[in-house]
């Protein structure tokens, strides 16, 4: 009887593999294959060795740009972190959406739960969808019940797994959230959390300087956790706190179990790493490694992460069946609001490579990072002049995995992203603070913006004049020559066509004030 079964039964099984088609068209590794997005977090244009780095060495990272596309003109929608995060996973610009700014901790969850998002989409094409790393997009839907289901976040916008950060790695709350719930929570404990106001007999950075172990420059003196003051108020949830020396490991652990639990079926996973954002602290494996401090240590931290995540791909047998995209969130800022030594032990090294400007500019630093696109096997490796965007993720992946969903500013360049071409978009309105500028073709048009011209206490250019800014980026990368005088007829044309997509707007001042 029981081997009649067992006989029936490979019968069975023969005459399906006989009638199904070994690969299926529609669900093959070609049409179907794991899609990786692994952002860091202020990396800047000049800050890998693959875009010209001589004082720094990242060969693991690099070793996706050898191996797959080195975009020049890759950009972040924004120069800071959650409108280009808003941007990224939502095929929409976020100057569009008037909260999509820098959020505090406590910042209600931005993406409308109904908005079509890169997870969603891919996961109506069958893939299991995860983030691991820096949320900084709101968690709940006034105020979050940190001790209970924080709910809508991640999980309400198209990831089946997250665990996450809420916010930065300098704002409170600082501990993990796995799903809806803070992990490791001891109920007896639990967590407050307030932006306003202090709890009444907790220490701050501003008034117990003698117990932080680093040292704020501005900003960042509220509540001291593990020896950092950070930005916010917390009490409770001892034993929910995060270790930020062994964050990355953490996130890294996070990140392997994700892919090795999902190695059966296509899976996208949203990687976000807090490296090098502030408050950089290095594992010791790193500490002093880079000889520029911290902030380079981290990336060198980084870099390791790169590889080993990139390992785990190779061992579980997936690395050509995965498409990896690294990118940065925004450029580069030395001094962020610590004393870190980002500043005195920089030396040589160029962050933002060639470019000017930095974190919070509209000039070329603020949203021009580094982009890689890697499919072993599948991509001629090259470098890649085409002018791409994070904000083309959604239609372009739609595309490639056989949806048909297109977001609001998000542009079908699948072939420019796997190398078949280098046709990307023809223009590209990018943010920093809520001032926008118009990329098109070779040129960059700054329309005039009220505010300094220089971020004083983090020393960068704003890109804030008060009249037109015109630079051809292809000659002239540096942006050290304004040809708005001397090129009239391309600075109206491209008014008409900013003012057609932007509205005509008077210079308003950027939101950020840095005191
Ligand atoms: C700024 C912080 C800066 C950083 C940034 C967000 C101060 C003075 N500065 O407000 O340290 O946290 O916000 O960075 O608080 S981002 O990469 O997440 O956009
Ligand atoms: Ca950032």
């Amino acid at each position: 009887m029981y081997t009649r079964i067992l006989s029936f039964g490979s019968l069975i099984l023969l005459a399906i593999s006989c009638s199904t088609p070994k690969t299926d068209e529609k669900n093959s590794p070609e049409t179907k294959p794991n899609i990786v997005i692994i952002y860091l977090d202020d990396l800047g244009y000049g800050d890998l060795s693959a875009y010209g780095a001589t004082q720094l060495s990242t060969p693991n990272i690099d070793r996706l740009a050898t191996g797959g596309i080195r975009f020049t003109n890759g950009y972040a929608t924004s120069a800071t972190c959650t409108p280009s995060r808003y941007a990224l996973l939502t095929g929409v610009y976020p100057w569009r959406n008037k909260d999509a700014k820098i959020l505090p901790g406590t910042a209600p969850l931005l993406i409308d739960t109904a908005q079509m998002t890169v997870p969603k989409m891919l996961k109506a094409q069958g893939y299991s969808t995860g983030i691991v790393g820096k949320w900084h997009l709101g968690l709940g839907s006034g105020v979050a019940d940190w001790n209970g289901s924080i709910s809508p976040g991640p999980n309400q916008v198209g990831f089946d797994y997250s665990y996450i950060l809420a916010a930065t790695q300098d704002r409170v709350p600082t501990v993990y959230i796995h799903n809806d719930r803070v992990d490791n929570l001891d109920p007896n404990d639990p967590i407050e959390v307030d932006y306003e106001k202090n709890f009444e007999g907790e220490p701050t950075g501003k008034d117990n300087p003698e117990l932080t172990t680093m040292k704020w420059h501005h900003g960042h003196n509220n509540s001291i956790v593990n020896g950092i003051p950070r930005i916010g108020f917390m009490k409770g949830g001892k034993a929910a706190l995060w270790n930020d020396t062994t964050m990355a490991d953490h996130f890294l652990q996070k990140a392997q179990a994700f892919v090795k639990s999902n190695n059966e079926k296509p899976f996208f996973l949203y990687y976000a790493l807090q490296e090098p954002h502030v408050p950089r602290t290095p594992n010791p494996r790193f500490v002093g490694k880079s000889g520029l401090g911290p902030r380079g240590d981290v990336i060198l931290e980084a870099d390791w992460v790169v590889g080993e995540f990139v390992k785990t791909l190779e061992q579980e047998g997936l690395l050509e069946n995965t498409l990896i995209v690294f990118s940065s969130d925004n450029g580069p800022v030395l001094n962020d609001g610590y004393y870190d030594d980002a500043v005195e032990k920089n030396g040589t090294h160029t962050a933002a490579g060639p470019l000017r400007g930095g974190k919070y500019s509209l000039l070329e630093a603020g949203t021009r990072v580094p982009f890689l696109v890697y499919w072993k096997g599948k991509i001629q490796p090259q470098a890649s002049d085409a002018l791409v965007c994070q904000v083309d993720f959604l239609t372009s992946f739609a595309a490639l995995t056989g949806s048909s969903e297109k977001g609001q500013d998000s542009e079908n360049i699948l072939d420019a992203f796997l190398g078949k071409n280098q046709k990307g978009r023809e223009n590209l309105i990018i943010e920093a603070t809520g001032r926008t500028a118009l990329r098109m073709g070779d040129y960059m048009m700054i329309p005039p913006h009220k505010g300094n011209p220089v971020l004083q206490p983090v020393n960068i250019e704003t890109g804030n004049l008060p009249e037109y800014q015109l630079y051809n980026l292809k000659t002239d990368i540096s942006q050290t020559k304004n040809l708005a005088a001397l090129e009239p007829d391309k600075l109206k044309e491209m008014i008409q066509f900013y003012e057609g997509i932007v509205g005509v707007k008077s210079p308003e001042a950027g939101e950020i004030e840095l005191k």
